[in-house]
């Protein structure tokens, strides 16, 4: 099966695409003076998500280590240093068997992360844009025999992208809006405003809105799903313990963030991209896995 899925002439085309989204994304970063860290594997502490997944983790010496799920305190930390950078971030989400069905869900994956000091949600939103429009713009142009062996016939989105507010699009709706919407769109568009239950503790609250997030997530048309998902990070110590306490998690978990969160952090923003998704999109494949040639897919 494995020999199969490396012979697929698909799977070149995919490699392909996906060598030029790297690319693109990279070198844009760059040229706008960010910096490339290194990913981080494994570490004392990650992500918590807001959503299950099981828990790989281990000792060595006296500490216990997981797998990182996202190197989101990392990018926190780091950037109050170095105000730009990126990172290419391997992550390892071992989710419930029932995400196979979504096509867009694989165990390990990499993300695209980025964080910017002192920068809001709206300047990030204009650089995710960018990036998109940009590696869209590239592939047509240089990877238009790949695209035409897929059958997929790509056309660059017009900006800015629609903008949504969560709540609107629930009521909307109903609880299915994101996929809804996704297939009836053919732009991509951006989602913003998630209330604070729906998300993970880092991300900022409104001041002049409780319960509401100064957060977003980009959407890709044609039912292909979430994008990219980021926002605004909260800084002061007060409220990063306030919000840790509302999500029923504990100090000792975060102990290692709390600690460095404690001598002042300042106010930063940043997302993340899936680069397995942004080039299953533009392959337009219904499966996340046939982007890579060994794919781990949820319950398998
Ligand atoms: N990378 C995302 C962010 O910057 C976090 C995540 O992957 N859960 O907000």
């Amino acid at each position: 099966l494995a020999l199969e899925r490396l012979k697929k002439e698909s799977l070149k085309s995919a490699l392909e695409i996906n060598t030029s989204v790297r690319r693109v994304l990279a070198e844009t970063l760059i040229s706008k003076g960010f910096l490339e860290a290194p990913p981080v594997i494994f570490s004392i502490v990650t992500d918590p998500l807001n959503h299950p997944v099981y828990d790989p983790s281990f000792m060595y010496g006296d500490y216990k280590y997981s797998l990182t799920k996202s190197m989101i305190f990392h990018k926190q930390i780091l950037v109050q240093e170095i105000p730009k950078f990126f990172i290419f971030s391997p992550n390892v989400r071992l989710e419930t068997p029932d995400k196979a069905a979504s096509g867009r869900h694989l165990l390990e994956f990499t993300q695209l992360d980025l964080e910017i000091k002192n920068a809001h949600r709206e300047d990030l939103m204009e650089l995710a844009e960018e990036l998109y429009v940009k590696t869209i713009e590239y592939v047509i142009k240089h990877n238009s025999k790949a695209l035409q062996s897929l059958g997929r016939k790509l056309k660059v989105p017009s900006r800015p992208f629609k903008v949504y507010k969560y709540l609107d699009l629930q009521e909307k709706y109903g609880d299915d809006f994101e996929a809804k919407l996704s297939k009836e769109s053919s732009e991509p568009f951006w989602i913003i405003d998630i209330p604070l239950e729906s998300r993970e503790f880092y991300d900022r609250e409104k001041d002049d809105e409780p319960g509401i997030l100064r957060d977003m997530d980009l959407i890709y048309p044609e039912g292909f799903g979430e994008a990219l998902s980021g926002g605004e990070r909260e800084y002061k110590i007060e409220r990063i313990r306030e919000r840790i306490i509302k999500k029923g998690q504990t100090f000792e978990q975060f102990h290692w963030f709390l600690e460095i969160a404690q001598s002042g952090l300042e106010l930063s923003t940043g997302f993340g991209i899936g680069i397995e998704r942004f080039v299953r999109y533009i392959c337009g494949f219904k499966r996340i896995e046939d982007v890579h040639p060994f794919p781990k897919v949820p319950g398998e």
